[in-house]
Formats: structure tokens, C-alpha cells, sequence
């Protein structure tokens, strides 16, 4: 029987990813090929700057990319991290999966892998993005940035987030045969040191689906979210029969819980979730997602048209729809 397709995706500009996934799930795409196309949409607009070309660069002004994209049909995922000076990385993550024997591959033998695979050398930034980083720089103080370690260390409150951290775009979707796949792609924290790869690419972390249950992707502090693999607990979570919210609440409250007061009150973690039956959900922290400039929003289609949804917010004890 045929199902009615669900595309879900995080934050407002994934409002185009949603739009252009769908319209692919509508015309019988698997929604395996959705997700390619919404990442590669998304990763190929250069006004997006924390995804693909026109991503924020590191600390030595190079843009790594962190990407992958799961399957529920056959269990299969493929990831790529710190990729460098290649467009679509999602496209690449696929190709991992679909041509080595292997689930992940990192830095320079990626970018060599993707080049092997027909993507051609590019440059990823923009002149924007470029503006930015030299901007940045100055307020450094002449600073070896690419030597050293940016602000606290993990055992000291992870720093706050700025506009410029986050915005990870986060994909799940539901075919018309009732398959599930999910993807993740970023160009991770602004400014972060050179070699770091955060949540997105890592399976459980940045995103997890099971063909039989759900999928979920995350967005926001990585250095946080990946200690508490968070994605993997919100599919859990709905196997255990949590609606999507209740599962991403649980698996934020996890995390809060599992860190130091300290830390939870610094950073923004937010996830999305879709279930088999086609419900979906979404929450964030609130004390990183509260800020007029950094709403939690999400998009959903199920028709033609995405809905932006907001909310849930999430402290240890409470739900918060909207802003108060
Ligand atoms: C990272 N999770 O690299 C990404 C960044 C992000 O919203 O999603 N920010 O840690």
C-alpha cells in the first residue's frame, strides 16, 4: 500500500530542502535519492554559510566538511569528514557506501577518494565566507590560529554558541514504499580547529535511522551531541513507543543529564525525528535555541508546501513550545 510521503528537515532554510525533497518522494524517488538531493541543494546555495560551498571556514581558513547519509533499506551509511575543497559531500558520503567495502572516510585520502569518484578540486569559498574569516582574524590578535586550541577544553564549559555555529542541515525522509533514509551535512563550527569533526558524519550522533522504526538527525553543539549519541537514543526511543517529540525530548534530557549544569547551560542541541507511520517531531535546548537570532525551527512537508514548526524547547524539567 502506498504511503503518503514525509520529508523533514532542520531550521528555517530548510524550508528548500524540504520543498525539493518532497517533490522528489511525490514523483516515486526513493527516499534515499531525496536526501541526496535535498543535502545537494542545500550544500550547493552559497547563502547557507554552514553548509558545503560558502561554509565557514577553520581556524586556517579551510573549509572541512563533515557529511553522511544512512539508508534504512539494507542498514547502509556512508560518511565523509573534514573533507576539504570538494562540492556536495553528501553525494560523496553516498559513494562510500556505494563503492569501498567501508562506512567512513576522513581528510585528505577523502578528498582524494571523491576526486577518484569524478568530483572535481574546488574551491569552497565564497567571497563572503572569505570576508568573514579575515574579519574573524582580526579579532584574534595575530593569534597562530591554526596551531591552537580555541577556547575551553573539554573538561571547562563547552562555549556558547554564536549565529555563526550552527545550522547543520538535518534530513529525514518517508517514500511512498514506507522506506526511511537520513542525511546530515556541514561545515561544522565557524572557526573550529583544524581537523575537528563533529556529530554530522558520525552514525548514532549526527543522525541514525532504522527501517523499522525511524530516523532522526541532529543539529547544534557536536562536542556535545556525540557524547551522548544522540540520534541512535531517539530511535530507541521511538522503538520503545515514544511519539518522535517525546523521543528527542528524552534523548536532550539525556544529555543534559549525563553533562554538568554547567555545560547544558551553554550550548544549543536540537533534533528531528520521523517515525515508520509517518509522525514526526522535533526539540532543542533552551538555553541554546532561546535567542531571538537562533529560533528552533524545522521544517515538514507532507504536501507540496513545507510548514515551519517551532519548538519544542527543553530544559531538564520542562517543555517549552514557544518562546515565553
Ligand atoms: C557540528 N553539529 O559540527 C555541527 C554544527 C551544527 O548547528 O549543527 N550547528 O558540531
Amino acid at each position: 500500500m502506498a504511503v503518503n510521503p514525509v520529508f523533514v528537515a532542520t531550521w528555517r532554510f530548510g524550508m528548500d530542502a524540504a520543498r525539493a525533497g518532497w517533490s522528489r518522494l511525490a514523483q516515486g524517488a526513493t527516499a534515499l535519492d531525496a536526501i541526496e538531493v535535498a543535502g545537494n541543494l542545500t550544500e550547493e546555495d552559497p547563502t547557507v554559510n554552514s553548509v558545503g560551498y560558502g561554509g565557514l571556514p577553520n581556524a586556517a581558513g579551510q573549509v572541512e566538511l563533515d557529511a553522511a547519509i544512512m539508508n534504512g533499506v539494507g542498514h547502509w551509511a556512508g560518511s565523509v569528514g573534514g573533507l576539504q575543497r570538494t562540492r556536495k559531500p553528501i553525494s560523496v558520503a553516498r559513494r562510500v557506501y556505494e563503492k569501498t567495502p567501508h562506512t567512513m572516510l576522513v581528510g585528505e585520502n577523502a578528498r582524494q577518494f571523491a576526486l577518484r569518484q569524478g568530483f572535481p578540486e574546488a574551491n569552497l569559498l565564497t567571497p563572503e565566507s572569505e570576508e568573514r574569516y579575515h574579519e574573524w582574524l582580526k579579532t584574534q590578535a595575530g593569534a597562530d590560529v591554526a596551531h591552537f586550541d580555541l577556547g575551553p577544553t573539554n573538561s571547562q564549559p563547552p562555549k556558547a554558541l554564536t549565529p555563526d555555529d550552527h545550522d547543520t542541515i538535518g534530513l529525514c525522509a518517508l517514500d511512498a514504499n514506507g522506506d526511511l533514509a537520513v542525511g546530515c551535512t556541514t561545515s561544522g563550527m565557524a572557526w573550529k580547529v583544524p581537523g575537528r569533526v563533529g556529530d554530522s558524519p558520525i552514525i548514532g550522533s549526527g543522525l541514525y535511522v532504522d527501517n523499522e522504526v525511524g530516523g532522526a538527525a541532529g543539529t547544534g553543539h557536536g562536542d556535545e551531541m556525540m557524547k551522548a549519541c544522540v540520534s541512535f537514543r531517539v530511535v530507541m526511543n521511538m522503538e520503545r513507543g515514544m511519539t518522535p517529540t517525546e523521543a528527542c525530548v528524552e534523548a536532550l534530557r539525556y544529555l543534559m543529564r549525563k553533562r554538568p549544569p554547567e555545560a547544558h547551560d551553554h550550548y544549543g542541541a536540537a533534533l528531528i525525528a520521523l517515525r515508520k507511520d509517518g509522525l514526526y517531531g522535533g526539540a532543542a535546548t533552551y538555553s541554546g535555541f532561546r535567542h531571538p537570532d537562533r529560533l528552533w525551527q524545522w521544517a515538514v512537508a507532507t504536501s507540496a508546501e513545507p510548514v515551519l514548526h517551532e519548538g519544542v524547547y527543553v530544559t531538564l524539567d520542562r517543555n517549552l513550545d514557544t518562546l515565553e
